[in-house]
């Protein structure tokens, strides 16, 4: 309808939906401060001046996986030399070291492993239940979900309720990477279809469990395809409004088989952050995980359209920076993030996992 930018930002102002084709306007053409400013709006409607963050940490119970994606600098073959894989009893260990922390919730996530199957796994959230009765469990992408649940030989339903009743509340967002087919068989061909990923995300919804989505980009992925993935989750989002939180992962160079293609810029981060949050304007949160852009980069994010940060992590995660993330060690104390929040001038809240304000 021959939109200017300027109209597009005023349909934007006043509520509205923006279309794929307004959207591409939008992202290739708006100034940064433009961005920020609708987005920031937009945050301000949904969170105020709050910023959300959790008490957490990583177990990643093993890097062994089957599948090879191009951009994963993390998985190993079983007994390539850097593959660990850690016994139920360290596992356990690792947990019980926990008991003090304060940590509202815990992320598991590894890899498509040969032989651990869904009753292992169904046991490993039983036993963590039982010793952190308070924390919440978020576990598992859906991709390592469908592998885990088909080789049981169960719908995804029954795989499902199975690890629901063993203890586990959330699922994480990761293997969403970018839907379209043409770029998705070329970064990560094993890892099934959109419509298998977002099926997973249907079922877990409609049984009452809470999910996260993520967009890896930044690779050789087009504007459009960025678009058109945020529409799926928007889209889907409609139907089932399971979606806590929108996380873009930007893709880390170092160490795969992708480093050739490097990595992009600071500001595509936040015009990616300030189109995620005019886009998805059905889903309430859009974290800025520090891990991946660096605290530096976190900071800035909150002036375009976050308003969480995920969590203290304690230098449980390996993920980034295997994969070349600033900080090799992975933490940050409470007055550090109400630091980071104050600075951007917004306020640090601490929430559960599903999003619940504690104290
Ligand atoms: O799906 C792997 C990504 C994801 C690289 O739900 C990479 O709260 C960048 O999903 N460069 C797993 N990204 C992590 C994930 C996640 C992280 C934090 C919070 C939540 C949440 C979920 O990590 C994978 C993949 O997209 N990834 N390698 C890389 N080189
Ligand atoms: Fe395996 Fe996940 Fe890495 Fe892909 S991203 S190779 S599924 S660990």
């Amino acid at each position: 309808m021959g939109h200017t930018i300027e109209d597009i930002g005023q349909h934007v102002r006043g509520g509205g939906r923006l279309t794929a084709e307004d959207a591409r306007l939008l992202w290739e053409k708006a100034p940064l401060w433009m961005l920020g400013e609708l987005a920031s709006e937009r945050k301000r409607r949904v969170s105020g001046d709050k910023v959300y963050y959790n008490r957490n940490f990583h177990i990643e119970p093993t890097n062994v996986c089957l599948f090879e994606c191009r951009f994963c600098s993390y998985r190993r073959a079983a007994g390539e030399e850097g593959a660990w894989d850690y016994s139920m009893e360290e596992i356990m260990r690792m947990v019980e070291a926990r008991r003090e922390s304060g940590a509202t919730e815990v992320h598991i996530v590894g890899g498509v492993h040969p032989t651990h199957d869904l009753y292992y796994y169904a046991e490993m959230i039983r036993r963590i239940k039982q010793t952190l009765p308070e924390v919440c469990i978020k576990a598992f992408t859906a991709v390592e979900l469908r592998y885990m649940i088909q080789r049981a030989g169960l719908t995804i339903e029954e795989g499902l309720r199975l690890l629901k009743e063993a203890g586990m509340e959330a699922i994480p967002g990761g293997g969403a990477e970018i839907f379209a087919p043409e770029i998705r068989t070329k970064i990560c061909p094993q890892k099934g279809t959109a419509e298998e990923w977002l099926a997973m995300h249907d079922a877990a919804h409609r049984m009452g469990i809470g999910t996260n989505a993520t967009m890896l980009y930044g690779h050789i992925e087009r504007i459009e395809h960025r678009i058109d993935h945020i529409l799926r989750l928007r889209e889907q989002q409609d139907k089932t409004g399971g979606f806590d939180a929108f996380i873009p992962l930007k893709f880390r160079a170092a160490h795969n088989a992708m480093s050739e293609v490097g990595e992009t810029s600071i500001i595509d981060d936040l015009r990616t952050l300030a189109m995620s949050r005019l886009l998805l304007d059905n889903v309430p949160h859009i974290k800025a995980y520090w891990v991946m852009y660096g605290k530096q980069t976190a900071e800035l994010a909150l002036s375009f359209g976050a308003d969480d940060i995920d969590g203290t992590i304690d230098d449980s995660t390996k993920i980034y920076s295997m994969a070349g993330a600033d900080d090799r060690r992975p933490t940050m104390s409470i007055e550090e993030i109400e630091r980071m929040c104050a600075a951007a001038g917004m306020r640090a809240v601490e929430r559960d996992t599903h999003y619940n304000e504690i104290g």
